[in-house]
């Protein structure tokens, strides 16, 4: 039978295929070649022969895409979730996650909730990515401002919602899905401190799948060409031909277009501030690569 995994706990599976759930193992071959399978992961199972057993993963069919922070295959569309307020937005951790969406070949939309505590901000975020031209939504888990417009955008497809832990991809989950009951961060009564999702799952929903993954707050880009960086930034991509230098990396160089524009405003300074300092921490990382 042909599913897909929607869950992993430990080396058990829960697969999906026509409706049903399926609890399986994973062959012990895919660990002598190192694959492990991932939530997300299309794969060929052997069901289980009796009630109480488990069954097999046998293949993992190929992946259109892996992400591994946050750990998912086969993603239609990453939303990067971030918070107006609580915690602060971190929106360098934003430009790590669309440089790292970008490199996977996967779109990405900007989420920004709990605009109920800070309307301000959530503007503010919405205009340094807007002239990226990365589609914004900006909405409330707790009023339900944007919600419906947000349930619009996720048909049929599978998107993974990331980012900075306690921004409230859950609690999204959990408005966008209607008797949908995940945990979320609300300080426990019973347990001490808040809850924290620690694995990542898929939800079926109107025919696609939302994902749910664990949140962090550090995040390294891989190590990569530094000259490759500013092809992740879609906003430039208009201005870099007319930069006087070929190759130029929109840094210290003269007549650089991409610099004109963020003084005329066309593209957002801060954008282009924290550009440059993922720029620098690349080009660390890239002259060290064989250390
Ligand atoms: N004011 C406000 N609070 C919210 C909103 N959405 C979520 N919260 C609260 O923010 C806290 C964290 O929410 P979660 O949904 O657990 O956040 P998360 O991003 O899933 O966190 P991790 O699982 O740790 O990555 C909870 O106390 C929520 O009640 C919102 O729109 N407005
Ligand atoms: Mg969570
Ligand atoms: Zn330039």
């Amino acid at each position: 039978m042909t599913g897909r995994i929607i869950q992993g706990i430990g080396s058990f599976y829960t697969v999906e295929s026509g409706g049903l759930r399926y609890v399986c193992k994973a062959r012990g071959r895919f660990r002598k070649q190192k694959i492990s399978p991932l939530v997300g992961d299309f794969v060929e199972f052997q069901p289980a022969n009796s009630a109480d057993g488990e069954g097999a993963i046998e293949e993992i069919l190929p992946r259109s895409n892996e992400l591994l922070r946050p750990p998912v295959a086969n993603v239609d569309v990453i939303f990067v979730t971030v918070a107006a307020a609580s915690p602060e937005p971190d929106l360098l951790l934003v430009d790590r996650l669309l440089v790292r969406a970008h490199r996977a070949g996967i779109e990405a939309k900007i989420i920004v909730n709990k605009v109920d505590l800070d309307n301000g901000m959530a503007e503010e975020i919405a205009r340094q990515y807007g002239s990226a031209e990365y589609e914004v939504h900006c909405v409330s888990a707790k009023n339900g401002i944007g919600v419906e417009a947000l349930r619009n955008a996720v048909q049929y497809k599978t998107i993974a919602f990331a980012g900075q832990s306690a921004v409230g991809k859950s609690s999204l989950l959990n408005a966008l899905c209607p008797g949908l009951m995940l945990e979320t961060g609300a300080v426990s009564r019973i347990e001490r401190g808040r809850h924290t999702t620690r694995k990542a799952q898929l939800i079926p929903m109107q025919g696609g799948y939302l994902a749910d993954t664990p949140g962090f707050s550090l995040l390294e880009l891989d190590t990569m060409d530094p000259e490759l960086l500013a092809g992740c930034y879609p906003e430039f991509t208009p201005y870099e031909n007319r930069c006087r230098f070929l190759g130029c990396q929109h840094l210290n160089e003269p007549d650089c277009a991409v610099k004109d524009a963020v003084r005329q405003g066309l593209i957002s300074r801060e954008r282009l501030e924290r550009y440059t300092m993922l720029h620098q921490e690349l080009k660390e990382k890239w002259g060290k690569r064989y250390d």
